[in-house]
């Protein structure tokens, strides 16, 4: 834990007590703050009233005593409108800060020039991090990972000099971290993404640029439109900046990858500075672009390339991001379950050639139409969930598929094809494309689901 002693002796309010919540309660106690917590779910208000919080309703507080509020990233800031408590606080003057921010003013104090990475972007960045913790982990660094990879960013070990930490930030972490300035900032890159928490496109990009504005170093993707600005404007504000691409890296195939969009600040490199041929947890060319950042981060850091290479080759991957779970025979059965919408399952088909697709689930706006140029790597589509009869009617003729209901159903048809097909290397693929939430309580369940059923699967295969 990081106890924070910047707010020792004030009366600090905390809305909002999930895993992060806590932990600020915890960090803040221990730094000799007073805390009044609060969440609207009644069985979070009693797991903090068990550890001892002051447990405060702040409709009945008296918010001109209070110092300064933490708010849990979830609780709308701004947009569509601000949470009630927001207003109050501002009414009455009162601070609204992160568990970021937080971190920010402690490191300040202890170890203002640490080692302190901060990724963010809207995909790719919880790969980059759990990347560059893993490369740094294995050159025999002290690492401490967290923020929105999940573990809360103060109940990691403090900052010291000797000490990296790798925190990846979501936007929501960045609007309420004011004083947010890395030792390396990376923003990956930038399409449309929780435009609902900040109005437009342009505020969520002005949000996450903030990341990289004060960073020591900045290393920005800049292979689309949003991100080649934020170089030009951050090279015009004097910042220094490491432009990637994902051509900087050789993709499993021996290729190098196009981006989709964006050209002119494009990275320099003239030469791949990333081989991806043998790290079977970073396939596509959206993983180009992650471990191309993950490689100049550790440059930064003074790590040798051999430590780098062998880092991206043994990095083993996140589970439910194409997590290769195994193989019955020649078949490879992978668990994309994070892939929650079409943006997200394209990256997987368009890193596998004959495919056995699961898809489905609770559909989102606009369903599989976007993937259509890639329907003839699919081998067969194997429909579960809510949005079976959709899918269905988009993939017509241009992909085999069959209903199939339920997961356990999908994924034994699918191996049963796989294994009968002439393909050199069929992929079973649970990519649903689709929120999980008519058959899972979430995505990680659908997944664990999957990885259960695959080995059993594997199992079997080896039993006869
Ligand atoms: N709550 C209220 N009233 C409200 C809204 C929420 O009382 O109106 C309470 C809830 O009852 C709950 C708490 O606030 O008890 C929020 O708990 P939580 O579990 O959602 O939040 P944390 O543990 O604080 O998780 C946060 C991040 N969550 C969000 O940003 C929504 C986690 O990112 C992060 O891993 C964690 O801190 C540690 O840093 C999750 C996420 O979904 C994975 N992030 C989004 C994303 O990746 O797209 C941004």
């Amino acid at each position: 834990m990081i106890p924070v002693t910047c707010l020792a002796g004030r009366d600090v309010a905390i809305f909002g007590l999930g895993g992060s919540g806590l932990a600020t309660a915890r960090a803040l106690v221990a730094g000799g703050a007073r805390v009044h917590a609060w969440d609207d779910n009644e069985a979070a208000r009693a797991r903090a009233a068990v550890e001892g919080f002051r447990v405060v309703d702040p409709s009945a507080a008296d918010w001109t005593r209070l110092d300064h509020f933490v708010l849990s990233p979830g609780v709308p800031l701004t947009h569509p409108e601000p949470h009630w408590t927001v207003r109050k606080a501002r009414a009455a003057g009162v601070e609204i800060i992160g568990d970021i921010e937080l971190f920010c003013r402690e490191r300040a104090r202890l170890a203002p020039n640490s080692p302190f990475v901060a990724i963010t972007g809207t995909n790719g960045k919880s790969t980059t991090t759990a990347l560059v913790a893993h490369i740094l982990r294995g050159a025999g660094k002290d690492v401490q990972m967290g923020g929105n990879i999940g573990v809360p960013v103060l109940a990691l070990e403090p900052p010291s000099m000797q000490r990296h930490h790798v925190i990846e930030c979501s936007s929501f972490q960045i609007d309420l971290a004011p004083s947010l300035s890395p030792w390396i900032g990376v923003l990956l890159n930038l399409t449309p993404d929780h435009i609902d928490r900040h109005g437009t496109m342009e505020n969520y990009a002005a949000v996450k640029e903030r990341l990289v504005a004060r960073a020591r170093f900045a290393v920005v993707g800049a292979d689309d439109s949003w991100c080649e600005a934020i170089v030009h404007d951050l090279r015009r504000a004097g910042v220094r900046v490491l432009p990637i691409s994902s051509r900087d890296a050789i993709l499993a195939g021996g290729a190098r990858a196009e981006p989709a969009g964006g050209s002119g600040a494009r990275s320099e490199a003239a030469d791949p500075i990333v081989d991806l041929r043998d790290a079977r947890a970073l396939r596509g060319a959206h993983n180009g672009q992650n471990a191309a950042a993950a490689w100049r981060v550790c440059e930064l850091l003074h790590l040798p390339s051999a430590d780098i290479a062998r880092g991206v080759r043994t990095y083993s991957g996140l589970p439910h991001r194409m997590e290769e779970v195994g193989r019955v025979g020649r078949v490879l059965l992978v668990n994309d379950s994070k892939a929650t919408n079409a943006d997200a399952a394209e990256k997987a088909l368009l890193s596998f050639d004959d495919i056995f697709w699961i898809i489905g689930g609770k559909p989102k706006e606009g369903g599989v139409e976007s993937l259509r140029p890639l329907f003839p790597k699919i081998r067969k589509a194997y429909l579960i969930g809510a949005a079976s009869d959709e899918f269905a009617a988009t993939l017509g003729d241009a992909a085999p598929h069959e209903f199939c209901g339920t997961l356990d159903v999908a994924i034994e048809r699918a191996a049963r094809d796989a294994g009968a097909s002439e393909a050199r290397e069929p992929v079973v693929l649970l990519s649903p494309a689709c929120a999980s939430y008519d058959q899972f309580p979430n995505f990680e369940v659908r997944g664990n689901a999957f990885r259960d059923l695959a080995r059993a699967l594997i199992a079997r295969a080896e039993n006869t």
